[in-house]
């Protein structure tokens, strides 16, 4: 069975509407890199969550890059949602850029389940090797021995705008795409054109092909 490893619960509703009904959540809370990209950090996830589960794993990793702000908070979107909150970005984009506030939401999603994979070029797993050596893990150690992942990449651009709309999570009201925050979108709605929808659309046509 394949795991959709996240705690966050927003993610899992868009998630599992999206795939079929032999997957599952794992909630687990795996090591998060600091990188200032995501799919090394993804990557990372997906390995220590399969060393976990020992189960075929599907890591998500999102974040919301503001264009004016060179991409913050990018990889620290959710530290900086548990600290400033999403309405205190919005001020601080409105008090410095001017609009539109282009941005883009971005998602990877790092896949994982102890098998190779054909023509699978991995840069990420240079990225591991750098840090167990810098950890001064031995060469034979588990961590150098780098699990492969296969990584599928969804991005969507927008503009930051006054917070709108109940629906979604995180910073989805203050993200508008074609006259609608992600926020005022039905679930379905925001899975057709979003990040996640259009990495989650990429993977499914993968993983039916492997399976
Ligand atoms: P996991 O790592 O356990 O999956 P998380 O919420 O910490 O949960 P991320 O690090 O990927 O996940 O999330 C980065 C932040 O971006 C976090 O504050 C999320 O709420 C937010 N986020 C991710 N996807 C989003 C989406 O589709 N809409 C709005 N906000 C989103």
């Amino acid at each position: 069975m394949l795991r959709y490893v996240t705690t966050n619960e927003g993610k899992v509703r868009e998630a599992l509407s999206y795939l079929d009904d032999d997957v599952t959540q794992l909630d687990f809370d795996y090591t998060e890199l600091q990188a200032p990209e995501l799919g090394p950090i993804a990557a990372h996830g997906a390995r220590e969550a399969f060393r976990y589960a020992d189960e075929p794993v599907l890591v998500d990793d999102a974040g919301l890059f503001i264009e004016g702000f060179e991409g913050f908070p990018g990889p620290y979107s959710a530290y900086v949602e548990d600290t400033l909150g999403v309405e205190t970005v919005y001020r601080l984009a409105a008090a410095e850029l001017d609009e539109p506030r282009r941005a883009s939401f971005r998602c990877i999603l790092a896949y994982c389940d102890g098998e190779p994979f054909e023509a699978s070029p991995d840069p990420v797993d240079r990225d591991d090797r750098t840090l167990a050596a810098a950890r001064g893990a031995e060469q034979d150690d588990e961590e150098t021995q780098a699990l492969p992942v296969k990584l599928f990449e969804g991005v969507v651009n927008g503009r930051i705008v006054p917070p709108r709309g109940d629906d979604g999570f995180g910073y989805d009201p203050i993200f508008e795409h074609d006259g609608l925050t992600f926020a005022e979108m039905t679930p379905e709605e925001k899975n057709g054109i979003s990040h996640r929808g259009r990495a989650l659309a990429k993977f499914g046509e993968w993983y039916a092909e492997r399976q």
